[in-house]
């Protein structure tokens, strides 16, 4: 807080100091028409897909008006309107907030205890009053939303002052970030790990009822290293999900009241608006129902579509759904459900303690980590994989991103059969396959050696940020296809 404090204190005298340099030249420049902001979404467009690149955040205008005691701001994706504000200093002003956008929004001026909530068609109002004159940042607080252009200024004039025509910008995320961690509050633990699905046994359709909520949970991702993930039902991927071809499935997503912030739901199973996220943008405490038909059998990824929406999935917000065919998926020993995610954390890597997701990081594409199913070693030591020689394995392994496509690989074994990017058709004797950021495969082999089988990214760069797991083979060796005549002497070796 302290640090931020000085940053504040420097950043307005950096805009003192233009203020009084160009401040007469702007005082001529003519307002420019604002009607509500470039970002705003067109009608029948996806909320989902909106990117920030796309919105600009619009100019900061001159005052047109002096001083008010009653101020009125709209909010939409992504834009206030007015975004400059004037009250006088010491005294009480109200603020009315309207919300106009399609997920939740609020007003928050920067360094003062004004702030207003709004949910989607909703208004709040409050009574305020700033004490100290200045310029005053105006963000909407929730992550993702100020980058997106949701910032503006209030200004508050002293006595018998007329304020500072000049704009100050408000400060950027990286600005406002702290890279020193939080403790880890006591207790904290990994994230639990989500069940493979059971393989359909039915031979006709069904309605198929599926329940979500969306939650938002502070858990390790490596040892020492603590991150609010959000999640459905709490692990990471988000349960797996499992129909028939020709199936009616009926998902209700809840929102726990305990959230910050809106979830929604994007499955790329579905056929419809936005794979369900146009209707299903729900806020705390809320809820969203909705049914679609599973026309294409495969294995499809799911995950949160509320922007940012890479924000989102960059903290753990996805999941599979694999739809069978009619006919069923083939009948194997074993089944694994592995989703690789990349992580964006503030500070330095491998830096202990609580840490907050790093846009800058996230728009780079410099992820701190990339795991399996949630945080470094979820599926290694004694959460491995297991299976016994002899037995045919089936991996539904997906990536919910947000930005790094996997090389996935076992190393020590060849797939026999892989359905490539989630397909119907299979290609055979695969060694690595392709797996975009969401989307998914399946991979089938039939185990025949003991021993500690690594899946990894191929990217092994990607091995130093965590994406590995074991699946460990017991039984009887296996001379005829795999012996040792001599160990060499430089110790054992994973590659
Ligand atoms: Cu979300």
């Amino acid at each position: 807080m302290r640090a931020f404090s000085v940053l504040i204190a420097v950043f307005l005298g950096i805009a003192l100091v233009l203020a009084a340099v160009v401040g007469a030249t702007m005082y001529f420049v003519r307002p420019v028409a604002y009607v509500g902001g470039q970002g705003v979404m067109a009608p029948g467009s996806m909320p989902g897909m909106s990117m920030p690149g796309q919105a600009p955040a619009p100019a900061v205008q001159p005052a047109a008006s002096a001083r008010a005691s009653e101020l009125q701001v709209t909010a939409t994706e992504w834009g206030f309107t007015p975004n400059r504000l004037e009250v006088a200093a010491g005294s009480p002003f109200t603020l009315t907030f309207t919300n106009k956008g399609s997920i939740q929004h609020d007003l928050a001026v920067t360094g003062t205890s004004v702030k207003l909530v709004a949910d989607p068609g909703k208004t709040a109002e409050g009574t305020f009053t700033i004490d100290k004159p200045g310029e005053y940042a105006v963000i909407c607080s929730i992550p993702g939303h100020a980058e997106a252009g949701m910032k503006g200024i209030l200004v508050a004039t002293g006595a018998g002052q007329t304020a500072a025509v000049q704009p100050a910008t408000p400060p950027t995320a990286e600005q406002a970030a702290t890279t020193e961690a939080k403790p880890i509050p006591a207790g904290t633990q990994r994230l639990p790990l989500p069940a493979v699905a059971p393989p359909i046994t039915r031979t006709t359709p069904a309605l198929v009822k599926v329940e979500l909520e969306t939650r938002e949970v502070t858990a390790l991702m490596a040892d020492g290293v603590a991150y609010t993930y959000w999640t459905f039902n709490g692990t990471v991927p988000g349960p797996m999900i499992r129909v028939r071809q020709g199936d009616t499935v009926e998902v209700t997503l809840k929102n726990s009241p305990d959230s910050k912030v809106t979830h929604s739901i994007d499955f790329h199973a579905v056929t419809g608006p936005g794979g369900g996220a146009k209707v299903m943008q729900v806020a705390p405490g809320g809820q969203g129902v909705f049914r679609f038909k599973a026309l294409n059998p495969g294995a499809y990824v799911y995950h949160c579509a509320t922007p940012m929406v890479a924000h989102h999935i960059a903290s753990g917000m996805y999941g599979l759904i694999v739809v069978e065919p009619e006919q069923g998926l083939p009948a194997v020993d074993r089944e694994y459900y592995v989703m690789q995610g990349d992580f964006y954390l503030t500070g330095d890597r491998g830096q202990q303690g609580l840490r907050d997701f790093d846009m800058n990081k996230m728009l780079a594409e410099n992820p701190d980590y990339v795991v399996f199913n949630g945080s470094v070693g979820a599926l290694t030591g004694e959460h491995a994989l297991k299976a016994r020689v002899g037995d045919t394995v089936r991996i539904f392994f997906g990536v919910g991103g947000p930005n790094k496509t996997s090389s996935f690989h076992v190393i020590g074994e060849i797939f026999d059969r892989v359905h490539p990017e989630g397909a119907s058709e299979t290609l055979t004797n695969v060694q690595t396959t392709m797996v975009p950021a969401g989307g998914a495969t399946m991979v089938e082999f039939q185990t025949q050696v003991p021993g500690t089988y690594m899946l990894v990214d191929h990217s092994l760069g990607r091995l130093e940020k965590g994406a590995a797991a074991q699946l460990v083979v017991e039984g009887p060796a296996n001379p005829d296809v795999f012996q040792t005549i001599q160990e060499g002497n430089g110790g054992s070796g994973g590659h």
